[in-house]
């Protein structure tokens, strides 16, 4: 990753004690320090950008239209492009923060294949999609109202060609409250070793509550069952972190 665009910033967001702690949202300053963010807090983020460029590669025939919903500073859209780059894709990446769409133009703009990646300041819930080849949810169906997830799922099965696939990636919570916690500790240990310290944890914990709702897998499952998708497989875990994909 080139640093024309300074995504080096360290995340000190919740490093001092906040006497009222407004809700998590995806403003300048989360954008700012997102990448330093998003790496020290989801367990093996890297390995799934990684792995989508990837599943991309070997899903894709030639001109493949692919969407990557909650598209963030681009970097699955990135990891796309690069791998399969030599098949000509068009892939739109989708974002509801106007400063992360900002950011990520300057950010794709830095590559010398971000010019295949078309950006849209938009909700994913009522954003309309054209027929697609592959989705890509890393991370965004978690900040979903709960209530609105299943539609967004039955939009993106129904604009999906036959043999498309969905790339779905969430934290989850487990239905055994026992395991759940084991994976949370597994999670706050895996923030610790990476220089977050208790008081930032736990600020970070709380200013989410609201704002990421966690589903079950049983319930992720049930949900893209619903809207159509029979085949189905995990194909990426690391504690309470996971990614499905699902082929129409
Ligand atoms: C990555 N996929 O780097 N509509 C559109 N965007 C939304 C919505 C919504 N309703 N709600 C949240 N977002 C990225 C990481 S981050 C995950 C995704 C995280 C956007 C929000 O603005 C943010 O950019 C992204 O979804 C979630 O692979 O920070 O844990």
């Amino acid at each position: 990753m080139t640093d024309k665009t300074n995504l080096n910033k360290p995340d000190t967001i919740y490093s001092s004690p906040k006497e009222s702690l407004a809700r998590f949202s995806f403003n300048k300053e989360v954008v700012d320090v997102f990448p330093d963010m998003i790496n020290r807090s989801v367990p093996g983020y890297a390995s799934i950008i990684d792995g989508i460029g990837k599943i991309a590669k070997q899903h894709c025939a030639d001109k493949p239209v692919v969407y990557d919903l909650g598209c963030s500073l681009g970097s699955v859209s990135l990891s796309i492009a690069k791998q399969t780059f030599s098949k000509s894709p068009y892939i739109i990446g989708i974002d509801n923060s106007a400063a992360m769409i900002e950011k990520c133009s300057q950010h794709i703009n830095a590559f010398n294949y971000g010019h295949c990646i078309e950006l849209q300041q938009g909700d994913l819930i009522n954003a309309e999609l054209k027929s697609c080849d592959l989705v890509v949810i890393n991370f965004t169906l978690q900040f979903v109202e709960p209530t609105l997830r299943q539609s967004v799922i039955n939009k993106v099965y129904k604009h999906l060609k036959p043999g498309g696939m969905l790339i779905l990636s969430e934290k989850v919570k487990h239905e055994n409250g026992e395991i759940d916690d084991f994976l949370i500790d597994l999670h706050h240990n895996f923030k610790r070793e990476n220089g977050y310290s208790d008081l930032e944890i736990s600020q970070k914990r709380s200013a989410l509550e609201d704002v990421m709702k966690l589903d079950t897998i049983e319930t992720h499952k049930a949900r893209l069952n619903t809207a159509g998708f029979n085949a189905l497989t995990i194909w990426y875990q690391q504690f309470n972190f996971l990614s499905l994909i699902a082929i129409k």
